[in-house]
């Protein structure tokens, strides 16, 4: 740390460049810290939309509410963005907002130790950083899963993971898609024009809500919008009512949803006109249950000629294609796995200890758990953003990150002005905010008899229960009874 006048300015490492990462590093700076770095494993900045490049990737939340409303950006050409278009804008932000000397790409971090005073960081170079406080954005959708299906390793053609996609040919070959997500309904949509024959193995159909996802933004909404003298207002208003209206159908069982899942149901019987694979398609428990998928041609181009959905169980994959329950075997040139992630590692295969040695692994043997998303018993002077329970089903991400740096930075403050030296949230505090998010979590609809990668285990939901009041509540103040501090 370097000391000015009585101040001392923290050293702080923030794992992880991509959305939640920038968001840290600008609110850091705003507020005048300047001795932060942040260590990147990958080649660049976007997190997310760095690691996917799959063919159809779109974001399915409206662009205009999803970007900071610190930095926003009217002229968006489509009203649902592509991949490329939102990654120029984490790339183009980063040079913006002058971050770049902070940060160090192609650094992997794979150990993190808190020495009773400071953290040691271990990178995969083996370098080693010291650090007052170590803030870990390393996001939630980001180890892919890959399936257990025996004899995976052994078909002769490509098999790709929808996360780490490199350019293999699909044009006139017969590709398998394995995963009816969202990303396995982009994937699938964008590949089927041009396969000789495209197959869509789903081990459990989706709801697929038809929405314009195509529709360009018209230039004039870009200009007019540019002309708002507070921009960042707009934003904000617009993430605000976003949230509300989503929060509202997940978290509690009204009319509105049901009006909201009835569109669902309508969705399918309207754009599925034969009835076998209408049947096929068609789930065994309630829309919004899993992460609600959105597209405007999903159900046109399963549809075709050259599609064929498949809902039998897979058996094996042999070296020329797979072989489903049925003794059906379906020839195939690639595979698409589309088969989601662990979204429950957050900064693990990380090796993070805390006080007394505690490894996070055993700290986290129940399933991943933190005080209000970000604070951990027994990990001193470590934050997350972004981390259990955060609301990836329902309240922007952007405002959630930006809220949650500026909750760090209040300990960063104290810090500063010579206050405190280590903060560490207490086991009471940590387990009363479970209590709660368990309670809450009874009416939600995640929990209405579906499985999804919402699921930590068997019982335990990983999302944000509550509504965006008291999200902004809970992170507006830290309070001290919360927290064992050293002076
Ligand atoms: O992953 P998923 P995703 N055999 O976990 C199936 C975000 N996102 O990458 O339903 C056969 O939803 C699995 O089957 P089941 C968004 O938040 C955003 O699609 O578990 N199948 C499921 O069908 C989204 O929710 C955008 O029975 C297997 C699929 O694979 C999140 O990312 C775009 C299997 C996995 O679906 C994750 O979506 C794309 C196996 N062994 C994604 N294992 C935006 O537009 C798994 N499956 C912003």
């Amino acid at each position: 740390m370097t000391a000015t006048a009585g101040r001392r300015d923290p050293r702080i490492v923030i794992v992880g460049a991509g959305m939640a990462g920038i968001a840290v590093a600008h609110v850091l700076k705003q507020n005048g810290f300047g001795d932060f770095t942040i260590l990147e494993k990958g080649s660049d900045v976007g997190g997310v939309w760095h690691w996917n490049r799959y063919p159809g990737l779109r974001c399915d939340v409206p662009s205009y509410g999803y970007q900071f409303a610190f930095a926003p950006k009217p002229d968006w050409s489509h009203i649902w963005a592509t991949g490329d278009e939102i990654q120029r804008y984490h790339h183009d932000l980063v040079d913006a907002l002058q971050l770049r000397s902070h940060l160090r790409l192609n650094c992997e971090v794979t150990a993190a130790e808190f020495t009773g005073s400071r953290w040691r960081i271990t990178t995969a170079d083996g370098d080693e950083i010291d650090a007052d406080f170590v803030v870990t954005a390393t996001g939630v959708l980001h180890h892919p899963a890959i399936p257990d299906i025996p004899g995976l390793d052994s078909f002769s053609g490509p098999v790709v993971h929808t996360a780490r996609w490199t350019g293999i040919e699909t044009s006139g070959k017969r590709v398998g898609v394995i995963g009816t997500g969202s990303t396995g309904v982009q994937v699938f949509s964008a590949l089927q024009p041009d396969a000789s024959h495209i197959t869509h193995f789903a081990r459990t159909p989706q709801w697929v809500m038809w929405m314009p996802m195509r529709l360009r933004q018209p230039r004039i909404v870009g200009r007019l919008l540019r002309r708002l003298p507070r921009q960042d207002k707009t934003v904000r208003l617009s993430q605000r009512v976003g949230s509300d209206y989503l929060v509202d159908l997940v978290i509690r069982p009204t009319w509105r949803r049901r009006a909201a899942q009835r569109y669902g149901w309508m969705c399918l019987r309207a754009l599925v006109r034969d009835k076998d694979l209408r049947a096929k398609l068609t789930p065994d428990y309630q829309p919004f249950c899993k992460r609600q998928v959105l597209s405007g041609d999903y159900y046109r181009r399963i549809s075709r000629p050259n599609a064929s959905f498949v809902n039998e169980p897979i058996a094996e994959i042999t070296a020329t294609g797979l072989r489903t329950t049925d003794g059906i075997h379906h020839d195939l040139d690639a595979i698409v796995l589309a088969t989601g992630f662990q979204a429950h590692n957050y900064m693990r295969p990380m090796l993070v200890r805390g006080r007394d040695g505690v490894s996070i692994n055993d700290a986290w043997a129940k399933g991943p758990r933190a005080w209000g998303m970000t604070a951990i018993p027994g990990f001193p002077n470590l934050f997350m953003v972004l981390g259990p329970n955060s609301p990836t089903g329902s309240i922007s991400l952007q405002h959630v990150a930006e809220l949650t740096a500026r909750y760090i930075t209040a300990w960063l403050n104290r810090f500063r002005d010579g206050d405190i030296s280590t903060v560490e949230v207490t086991e009471e505090a940590t387990s009363r905010f479970a209590d709660d998010v368990a309670e809450a979590m009874v009416p939600t609809v995640w929990n209405t008899g579906c499985n999804s990668w919402y699921f930590a285990d068997d019982s335990h939901i990983d999302l944000w229960p509550f509504d965006r009041k008291r999200l902004n509540r809970m992170l507006s103040q830290p309070s001290d009874d919360d927290y064992i501090l050293t002076r």
